[in-house]
């Protein structure tokens, strides 16, 4: 069969040239601002690729199209020109308005098609979610692999859909709920999107033990962790980092090292294996100790993204984080030993924030030093705590997620409105990524000591003295990473590129850069580099003495690109036609004016409404 799994846009986005809609005739919310939407938002869902590699290992035709940032000109067009069997749409919060509009859409194009929607928005408000969007032929909650295989096998025989355990569908005029599913329980069972598409995203497990207030893994994923076996996750990591052009990756895991040991396993592994990338990793700051972020960096760990949220532990009590101000302290310190960047990730807005416990995680920011940190302002989204307690006090009705036209429902728990303009105010001025605490050479130079001659360590060496100005000591550990086997030798190739252009030698620096690009073409850096000093040759700048500035660093700043299905990206040509190989990277264009996304500063959005009273 052929099965089109869809990432709709959040609304109608005008064409280039073409006038704003109103929300009321699906265009964005009516105080949209760009930049509301952030880069993570243009990532395709991972678990479209988990569902296309199942259906390509079962034989069926496959094709992701991440449409997220695309005119709705262009989507209407997609779908029209798209002939499958089967539609299958994920459902996000941010995306909702246009999951409707899309099924809209295909329903009118596609009369006998089976549409097929489920994700995080439309698990836990199944219901609705198909009493507001009629078109919905089956809705499939949670953890959806096994349900949407019977589903495409009932469809494949004419046999009805209806009554698949996990789903929900229609009677008549009735929306009625299947049996459920229980979870897998081996998840080597499933298909590896490894083994069949690009994507820097990486999983090796699923749920999480803990159940703070405002996060939905819970909902996704119910109570408890499973993980993919060590070997399975190795396999997978050989095909990821063999079809990634840059060698990084990002694992996704919603508490990646939960399981201690498997961890150490994995990683030993990637050494024994000799995989060369480097990744980041999220987790929580009670599930680390000093072996472990040893191990993790000697396997390539170049950033620890912990949930911290706040840095009073009143709020850290209220949202059951279950965490202490000491151990984040502790951990951030840990992490930084071996060289391991730490990130932050701090909410505004959560249960009892006052201008004092607001003023309380300034401070510890200030005491526990992250390399970075980043605010978000707290979203209500269903299948938390915070969505049952509001439903249960009376302040938030679930049908506002359908009849208004926020993107996400970003509201402070419980605030005073001088609390909330507060963090407003605040907020405005501090969005995106901050930077921290930056190592100085001796600090950098203290880790390699602990490390040994470990290329990434040796590349922050480099990196140090390179900002310090001395340039032969910063040669020295770039061509030092080289020959220890970086594995993105490139922003090693740039940092002699840049020493280059400071000694006045235009060609070393020509040459070095070409090297660079060869390798890793597609970091920021990189580009950055390669685009200026194209333009200074363009102006004849070496014979006219005119200035070149290049950037010398080397972050974990993934890639520069927008490409189908890893990304938004413009549809190839002939994007409607099926054959029966596998779906390869589609070719990398130009996207209709969203811009390379990934990994680019985040611009989260500040709290616009204050809750309204639900009418009783
Ligand atoms: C890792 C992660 C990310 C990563 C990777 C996401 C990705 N590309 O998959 C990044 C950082 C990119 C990310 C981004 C965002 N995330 Co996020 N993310 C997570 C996290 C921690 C795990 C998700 C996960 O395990 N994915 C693994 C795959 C296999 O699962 P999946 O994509 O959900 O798909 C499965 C099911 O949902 C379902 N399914 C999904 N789509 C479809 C479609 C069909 C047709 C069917 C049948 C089934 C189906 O079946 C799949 C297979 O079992 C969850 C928390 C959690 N544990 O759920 C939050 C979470 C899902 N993210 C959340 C949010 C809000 C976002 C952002 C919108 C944030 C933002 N404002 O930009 C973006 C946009 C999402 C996107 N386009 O990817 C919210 C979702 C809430 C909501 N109701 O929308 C969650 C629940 C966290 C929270 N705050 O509680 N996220
Ligand atoms: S926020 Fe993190 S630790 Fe808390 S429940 Fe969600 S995934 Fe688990």
């Amino acid at each position: 069969m052929r099965i089109a799994l869809l990432y709709p846009p959040p609304w109608k986005i005008p064409a280039a040239g073409e006038p704003r809609l109103l929300s009321k005739d699906g265009g964005p919310p009516a105080d949209f601002q760009e930049g509301d939407l952030d880069a993570d938002f243009f990532q395709t869902p991972y678990g479209l690729l988990s569902l296309g590699a199942q259906a390509l290992r079962a034989g069926h035709q496959v094709k992701v199209f991440n449409l997220s940032a695309f005119s709705w000109r262009a989507v209407e067009q997609a779908v029209a020109e798209l002939e499958a069997d089967v539609f299958a749409l994920s459902c996000w919060t941010a995306n909702r308005r246009g999951v409707g509009l899309t099924v809209k859409e295909i329903r009118r194009r596609h009369p006998r098609a089976h549409i097929i929607v489920g994700g995080p928005h439309a698990t836990p408000l199944p219901r609705e979610v198909m009493r507001h969007y009629p078109e919905i032929d089956t809705l499939c909650e949670g953890e959806s692999e096994a349900s949407f295989m019977e589903l495409l096998q009932r469809l494949e025989r004419g046999a009805s859909t209806k009554g698949v355990a996990g789903t929900w569908y229609r009677e008549g005029s009735d929306i009625v709920q299947g049996a459920s599913r229980d979870s897998i329980r081996n998840l080597d069972e499933l298909a590896s999107p490894h083994a069949y598409f690009d994507t820097h995203i990486f999983m090796t497990s699923r749920g999480c033990p803990w159940a703070c207030t405002f996060c939905g893994a819970e909902s996704s994923w119910g109570r408890g962790f499973r993980a993919n076996s060590v070997p399975y996750v190795l396999d997978a990591l050989e095909q990821a980092t063999a079809r990634a052009r840059v060698k990084m990756l990002q694992i996704k895991d919603d508490t990646f090292t939960t399981n201690k040991k498997r961890v150490l396993e994995l990683c030993r592994g990637i050494r024994d294996r000799k995989l060369k990338f480097l990744w980041s990793c999220d987790t929580r700051v009670d599930v680390l100790n000093e072996e472990l972020l040893y191990e993790m960096r000697l396997a390539g760990c170049q950033r620890l993204s912990l949930g911290v949220e706040t840095g009073s532990p009143t709020i850290l009590k209220n949202i059951d984080k279950k965490i202490t101000i000491d151990e984040i302290v502790a951990a951030a310190e840990m992490a930084k030993k071996f060289g391991v960047h730490v990130r932050f990730y701090m909410m505004l807005g959560n249960r009892g924030e006052t201008a004092q416990t607001f003023r309380e995680t300034l401070e510890f920011l200030a005491r526990a030093k992250p390399h970075q940190y980043i605010f978000s302002c707290l979203s209500v989204f269903p299948g938390t705590h915070d969505f049952q307690d509001a439903e249960r006090a009376g302040w938030l009705d679930r049908e506002r997620y359908f009849t208004e036209d926020f993107q996400e429902l970003k509201v402070p728990f419980d605030a005073s409105d001088d609390t909330t303009a507060l963090l407003n105010s605040w907020f405005a001025q501090n969005k995106g990524l901050q930077e921290g605490y930056a190592p100085t050479t001796d600090d950098c130079r203290a880790i390699l000591g602990r490390l040994g001659d470990h290329a990434p360590a040796h590349l922050d060496v480099a990196g140090a003295y390179y900002q310090d100005g001395e340039l032969e000591l910063a040669a020295h550990h770039a061509h030092q990473a080289l020959a220890h086997g970086h594995p993105t030798p490139g922003l090693a190739y740039n940092y002699l590129a840049c020493i280059a252009h400071l000694r006045g030698d235009v060609s070393a620096m020509q040459q070095h850069f070409m090297t660079a690009a060869k390798t890793d073409p597609q970091h920021q850096v990189l580009i950055t580099n390669v685009q200026r000093a194209r333009g200074w040759f363009a102006e004849r700048g070496p014979e006219r003495g005119l200035p070149l500035e290049l950037v010398g660093k080397h972050d974990f700043r993934l890639l520069e690109r927008t490409e189908q299905p890893a990304l938004p990206g413009a549809l190839p040509e002939g994007f409607a036609e099926w054959d029966t190989e596998a779906p390869r990277a589609l070719p990398l264009s130009a996207d209709e004016g969203t811009g390379s996304v990934v990994d680019r500063q985040r611009q989260p959005i500040e709290f616009r409404s204050r809750r309204l009273p639900v009418a009783r």
